[in-house]
């Protein structure tokens, strides 16, 4: 009988810490992402990766291979100066789902960081980089990406995306720098569904996605970029549409958040990844009569 009671009180506190909302000192149930929920164990986002230092993390990435992270430019340069951070100083953590839990395992040393030659830091355009690891993760781990040619079927306005990362889970008002009262970052990955806007409602450019509702409450945030933003791929899979980029505030309503578009950069990241070999020309005597 006590055995049973305390399975069900442990079954019980699974059930509250398990399930979305975070419960906080103040009683109040508090959104995560921004409007999203814990991702289950096991982690079906598998790809995601965190993007940081020895002892912290900044940004998300995604496994498209399994030696190459895709991420975004802007986790990578000042945006005062330019200068592009040191490879030798980030560390790429794969495989996790509680940032508490991560041990040497989950890290992977950074051989080779690609910020895009064209990154604007005033426009935000072309804000996509590739990071080579020093040794690979799982290649089960990896997703797909998108290229020019299914790009335009697979984010049609009004299709469900799903974004993930450890980010900002309180959403703010674009007139604002961070929530009032300070952000809040997640032990736990997040993820939230949201539909891919038009972009003329966005006044985005053709090489980035906006994604999220009218209404705001659903949206990633500082600490996400360079995250994923996915769409269903066939049963039970996914194909990466969108990198975190950036947006006014964080989910606020009548704002979307904005990713890079995948599919504009394919051939980009298909020669940085393989790059052509140019085997040494054969060229034929000629033979003078
Ligand atoms: C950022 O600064 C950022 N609401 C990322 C995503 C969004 C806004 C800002 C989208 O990293």
């Amino acid at each position: 009988m006590r055995s049973l009671t305390i399975a069900l009180a442990l079954f019980a506190l699974t059930l509250l810490i398990g399930v979305g909302a975070v419960v906080h000192a103040d009683g109040l149930p508090r959104p995560m992402i921004v409007g999203g929920t814990d991702v289950p164990d096991p982690n079906p986002y598998t790809y995601q990766v965190s993007v940081g230092t020895a002892n912290s993390y900044f940004c998300g990435g995604s496994l498209i291979a399994a030696n190459w992270v895709l991420s975004a430019a802007h986790c990578f340069v000042d945006a005062q100066t330019g200068a592009v951070t040191d490879a030798a100083t980030l560390v790429v953590r794969v495989g996790l789902r509680l940032q508490s839990t991560a041990t040497i395992d989950n890290n992977r040393a950074v051989i080779q960081l690609i910020t895009h030659p064209s990154y604007d830091r005033a426009t935000s355009l072309n804000d996509i980089a590739l990071l080579q690891l020093a040794t690979p993760a799982s290649a089960d781990w990896v997703v797909p990406t998108a290229d020019a040619a299914n790009d335009p079927a697979l984010t049609v306005p009004g299709t469900t995306s799903t974004a993930t990362g450890w980010g900002g889970l309180l959403g703010y008002d674009p007139s604002q720098s961070e929530p009032t009262g300070g952000q809040q970052y997640p032990d736990i990955l997040h993820v939230v569904q949201m539909p891919i806007a038009a972009s003329e409602i966005c006044g985005i450019n053709a090489t980035q996605i906006c994604a999220g509702e009218v209404a705001g409450g659903k949206d990633t945030c500082q600490g996400d970029s360079g995250g994923p933003l996915v769409v269903s791929n066939g049963p039970g899979g996914y194909i990466q549409v969108g990198v975190v980029s950036n947006g006014p505030g964080c989910a606020a309503a009548g704002y979307y958040g904005v990713y890079t578009r995948v599919g504009s950069f394919h051939n980009w990241i298909a020669t940085v990844i393989n790059p052509v070999t140019l085997l040494p020309q054969a060229y034929l005597p000629l033979v003078m009569r």
